[in-house]
């Protein structure tokens, strides 16, 4: 049964079980609206306690159900049916009241719940806002300023806090069930807590909602939902109660059907599929308890946090005990960055450190289960690191290399036991970014292919599996855009001009300006590498800058001038100069450009790029080619990734623009893979 009822003397005890995570699917609506109806003719019930069975409490509507016509009974009937019930009804929560799920239980007269769950709004991560009276009765318990920040950040609070806001009444120990009962003993049921609709909404200063939007302004970067779930809240203290449901109802509704909502929810699945491909049902991960990691620099020792984080003990090795000191000076440095950060305590910073064993000799890791290599990019030296690997760790010990360019394939090449190796590509910082691609070899064994996803899984990150090429997924995309970016300046843009409209279409950073924050001897060391290999890059203006020193914010200039060490670049004299020489040599026609013109030179070749990509088989999904976008380069979410955004477009569309900008010299030709998807209509 969906939702079924137990007696406890005079408690009705009603229960959600609908997995995974109990979503207010038509049949848990259905449920729970007859249930309001039974229990209401029953005169020896006093009241009823809702709870959940499995992992979770109700984690809000079903999302699988957007798109499709709404089933009755409604949510937002079914909230005022329990709101009104004759019997008054008490939420026992654990796991996670979220959307829909937390709006049921803000109708309950009494919310309760374990320490360890949390209550939340989370609609505007699905590019929508809550629908069933979440921006209206939220204020009315917790006050305007809490329901501003729970609902436009979509961050959920844990029982604690939400029981100081006035969001739920007791936090329960132990059993929820009986906790849950002990507390509804104590409960007054003639006198009970005011409805939301009862209650006033508060008042603040009257600058409170220029103040807010100003703030989340500077944040939204064009999305959509957080300044329109504002809205909602101000509706919620500025009109009736019915007058306030209704605006947020007619704001949830113009939302649901728009494409930012339909980009968000595609990369809610892409994001919940990534974790479990289908090729890997059925493997049994290798086990990894104990993780080595080569080398402490920014990388290792970013590794090895993200390591620690997930709770694993790791040894860390560097060359000699100065390096090693260095490196474990790093790690240190990145939990005092996060101690200080309030993530967390001191206490819990000494513990993850203490959870790092430094060493120089190899023979530490006999027994790693999973050693990954964070040294220099260079073929040789990761090479000797893993020939010496091979000889000290156990032979069924999963050996990674964290690279961004090399092939792996060669990395190994001639070592025992292949079926162990693989490449994990981390982001950096490793201990912040939420990627991570995984690069199998032709002889990797699923079993240690498993495990890559397995790490991601405990690290929190997205896993993604890539073929082997230059630059995996992620670097091969970057690659094309700054080489566009590049042909754009030529082509009579400048570097402001097209940080500017990266900017606007929600990149968090212009690509002239990402570089000059990471430092353009990065890229210029991968292009030498790539000219070593035999390949031709495009980085006219770029390698200029780099022969004149000027490699970034470090250097206090780069694609802008930074004078006196200042974080605000400004335009210079010596990159335009270096642009025209450049463009001299490349005679390109100059022009003016529009923001979209820019968007459609740097965004659709990348899209091109990512049909090639997919036609190759680098990448096996279209959605794993957008999550590495989103959570590797900071491709607006609410866009979807690159490939849904070309969807969304229309591939007739993208093609014809290519082909525009290909005919003027400032693009690839359009590839067959995506003129065959445009034609069929198969799409991505
Ligand atoms: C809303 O409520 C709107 C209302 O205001 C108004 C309506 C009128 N629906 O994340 P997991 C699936 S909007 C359908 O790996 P965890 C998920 O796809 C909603 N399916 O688990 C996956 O399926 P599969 C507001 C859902 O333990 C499986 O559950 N609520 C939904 O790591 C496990 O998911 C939210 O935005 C859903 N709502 O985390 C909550 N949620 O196994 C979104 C999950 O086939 N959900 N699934 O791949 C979450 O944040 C997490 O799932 C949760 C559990 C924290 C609950």
């Amino acid at each position: 049964m969906t939702v079924s009822l137990t007696r406890h003397g005079a408690f009705a005890v009603v229960c959600v079980d609908h997995p995974p995570v109990n979503a207010l699917s038509q049949a848990v609506r259905q449920g729970l609206w007859e249930m309001v109806g039974t229990l209401d003719a029953l005169d020896d019930v006093l009241a009823v306690i809702l709870i959940c069975a499995g992992r979770t409490f109700i984690a809000g509507a079903d999302v699988s159900e957007f798109g499709k016509p709404p089933l009755e009974p409604h949510l937002r009937d079914l909230v005022t049916r329990i709101e009104t019930a004759r019997k008054p009804w008490i939420a026992a929560i654990h796991g996670s009241a979220l959307g829909g799920g937390f709006e049921i239980a803000l109708t309950c007269r009494y919310r309760v719940a374990l320490a360890s769950a949390s209550v939340g709004l989370p609609e505007v991560n699905l590019g929508i806002v809550p629908g069933a009276g979440g921006t209206v009765r939220t204020p009315r318990f917790a006050g305007i300023e809490a329901a501003v920040e729970l609902v436009t950040t979509g961050k959920p609070v844990r029982a604690p806090k939400a029981k100081q806001m006035g969001l739920i009444d007791a936090v329960i120990e132990g059993d929820l069930l009986e906790g849950s009962l002990a507390f509804a003993r104590t409960c007054d049921f003639v006198h009970l807590p005011a409805l939301a609709q009862d209650r006033g909404s508060g008042a603040v200063e009257p600058d409170f909602w220029t103040t807010a939007e100003a703030a989340l302004l500077k944040c939204v970067r064009g999305e959509e939902a957080p300044l329109r779930a504002l809205a909602c809240i101000k509706a919620a203290t500025e009109r009736s109660f019915a007058g306030a449901l209704a605006f947020e109802r007619e704001t949830f509704l113009a939302l649901r059907g728009s494409r930012q909502a339909s980009a968000m929810r595609h990369v809610f699945f892409c994001e919940r599929a990534a974790p479990r491909p289908s090729e890997l049902n059925g493997v049994t991960p290798r086990p990894v308890r104990t993780v080595g990691v080569i080398g402490g620099g920014t990388m290792g020792a970013g590794i090895a946090t993200a390591c620690r984080d997930a709770g694993l003990p790791v040894i860390l090795i560097e060359q000699d005990p100065s390096a090693l000191g260095r490196g474990l000076a790093n790690l240190s440095r990145i939990y005092d960055g996060a101690g200080t950060g309030g993530r967390i305590s001191a206490q819990q910073a000494a513990d993850k450190v203490r959870g790092v064993t430094g060493q120089t000799d190899m023979a530490a890791l006999a027994e790693a289960d999973l050693v990954i290599e964070a040294v220099f990019e260079d073929l040789a030296v990761k090479r000797d690191v893993f020939a010496r690997l091979a000889s000290h760790c156990r032979s069924d010990a999963i050996l990674a290399t964290n690279t961004s360019y090399l092939d792996p394939q060669r990395i190994f090449e001639g070592l025992p036991h292949p079926e162990r190796f693989l490449a994990l590509h981390f982001f950096s910082p490793a201990q912040v970014m939420t990627l991570l691609e995984i690069v199998p070899t032709a002889q990797t064994d699923p079993s240690v292919l498993a495990a890559g996803f397995a790490l991601a899984r405990v690290m929190n990150t997205i896993p993604v599996r890539a073929g082997i090429c230059d630059g995996f997924i992620g670097n091969r995309m970057l690659k094309v855009l700054r080489a566009q970016a590049e042909r754009v300046l030529l082509a009579g843009a400048t570097p402001a001009a097209v940080d500017s409209a990266m900017r606007a279409f929600g990149q968090p950073m212009g690509p002239f300006e990402a570089q000059d924050l990471g430092g353009l001897d990065i890229a210029a060391f991968q292009r030498q590498a790539a000219r070593e290999r035999g390949e031709t890059i495009f980085a006219p203006v770029a390698e200029r800058l780099v022969a004149l020193g000027r490699l970034g914010q470090k250097t206090q200039a780069g694609w802008y001038d930074y004078p006196g060490g200042s974080r605000q670049g400004q335009e210079s004299a010596v990159v335009a100069k270096a642009i025209d020489e450049a463009d001299s040599a490349a005679s390109v026609p100059r022009r003016s450009w529009s923001e979209s013109q820019i968007v459609d030179a740097l965004v659709l070749p990348v899209v091109n790029e990512g049909a090639r990509i997919l036609a190759e088989g680098i990448a096996a999904r279209a959605c794993d080619i957008d999550l590495v976008a989103i959570h590797g380069y900071g491709f607006p979410r609410w866009l979807g990734g690159p490939m849904h955004w070309a969807q969304a477009e229309g591939l007739a569309d993208v093609v014809a623009r290519l082909e525009t900008l290909a005919a003027e010299g400032l693009a690839d030709p359009v590839c067959d893979g995506l003129r065959e998807r445009s034609r069929t209509g198969e799409g991505f």
